[in-house]
């Protein structure tokens, strides 16, 4: 089990690395949350996410100097670029664009986003540093993703956010449009559920400065819930575009699983070798089955679901 402990001391090592730009020892913290088996979506989590706030934090209190905060956060754009290659998308995998308001300079949640999804086998355009909205929409309507994230961090881009989401609605082929990042999370008046298109008739409203402004246009999903959009509903909205596409073969069935377990045991804190133990297997056939290589029987399924407290009805799904 990870304990709390040593999160904090390898995050405390990985904001040291950034501060002093050293990126050999920076990719010695990531080496070694990979190999303990903790899995990329927590080392996104509970490193990367939390050095970066932490260190962004120290320049907005006149800490450090923009160069130094610019430093590090190049250094673990590098590290996330170098993690990229391999996840690798089908041919049929689900398109998405991802990008921010033209006035909000804040672009690491958004590409943490995308890595997210890519993770999880979609294929992404990552579209930010300031596009004009006119180019914007004209990418758009060549490429036709099956969905549109923005990412919105300054509370004072969240009218822009919705000034896109009405431009992309206006015409053409209109794809799905979801919501998120600190500015949604943070302004959303009721911030207590995620919204769905079909849970209208409710309005949206930000507030912006204890000024109410009423959302224009109609996104649909703002994720406002989870930071790490991990709610069941919106987990549930990403998922139902794998679904929407062609058959599944039998290698994509087993890596869906495979990925499923992988989330569920990084999720309970669990090493590789920790859920072995506990359903009673081998830590490689444990490995080969979170990587989609193995055809494991109903029993070995029925191991693994027990263990993680689980059923394999969610296992499978
Ligand atoms: C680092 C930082 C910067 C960096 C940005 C570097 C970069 N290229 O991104 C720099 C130094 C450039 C910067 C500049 C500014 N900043 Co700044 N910055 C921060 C800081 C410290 C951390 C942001 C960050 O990178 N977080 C790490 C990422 C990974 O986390 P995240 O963004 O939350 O993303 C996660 C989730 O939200 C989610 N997510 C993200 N996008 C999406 C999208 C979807 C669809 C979904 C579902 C989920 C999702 O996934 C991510 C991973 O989990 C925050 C304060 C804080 N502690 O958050 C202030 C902060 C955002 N900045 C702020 C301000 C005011 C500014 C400046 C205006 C300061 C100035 N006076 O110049 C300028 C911005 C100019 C502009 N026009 O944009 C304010 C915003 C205030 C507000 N309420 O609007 C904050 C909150 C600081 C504060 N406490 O006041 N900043």
């Amino acid at each position: 089990m990870k304990n709390n402990r040593s999160i904090i001391n390898i995050k405390d090592r990985y904001t040291s690395s950034l501060l002093d730009g050293n990126l050999q020892d920076a990719f010695a913290c990531v080496s070694y949350i990979l190999a303990e088996g903790w899995g990329e979506k927590f080392l996104y989590k509970k490193i990367f996410t939390e050095s970066l706030r932490e260190i962004g934090e120290m320049w907005h209190n006149g800490e450090i100097s923009i160069s130094h905060e610019n430093r590090a956060s190049s250094i673990t754009l590098e590290l996330m670029a170098r993690l990229r290659q391999s996840y690798i998308p089908k041919d049929n995998s689900p398109l998405v664009v991802v990008t921010t308001p033209k006035s909000d300079s804040h672009s690491t949640g958004a590409r943490m986003f995308a890595d997210f999804l890519l993770m999880d086998g979609w294929k992404v355009d990552f579209i930010t540093n300031q596009v004009p909205l006119f180019d914007l929409k004209k990418f758009i309507q060549e490429r036709l993703p099956d969905l549109v994230a923005i990412s919105v961090t300054m509370d004072s881009s969240l009218e822009e956010c919705d000034e896109i989401t009405q431009s992309l609605q206006s015409e053409g082929k209109v794809p799905k449009i979801i919501w998120g990042g600190p500015a949604i999370n943070r302004s959303i008046i009721d911030r207590t559920t995620d919204y769905e298109k079909n849970d209208e008739p409710k309005v949206l409203n930000f507030q912006i400065k204890n000024i109410n402004y009423q959302i224009k246009s109609s996104p649909d999903f703002v994720c406002c819930t989870s930071e790490f959009f991990e709610s069941n509903k919106c987990s549930k909205f990403l998922t139902g575009f794998h679904h929407a596409n062609a058959k599944i073969n039998l290698d994509q069935t087993l890596e869906g699983i495979g990925i499923k377990i992988k989330n569920v045991r990084t999720n309970l804190g669990l090493s590789q070798t920790e859920l072995a133990n506990m359903s009673s297997m081998d830590r490689a056939f444990l490995s080969s089955v979170e990587n989609g290589k193995r055809n494991l029987s109903i029993s070995a399924l029925h191991k693994i679901s027990d263990a993680l407290n689980i059923s394999i009805n969610e296992l499978m799904n």
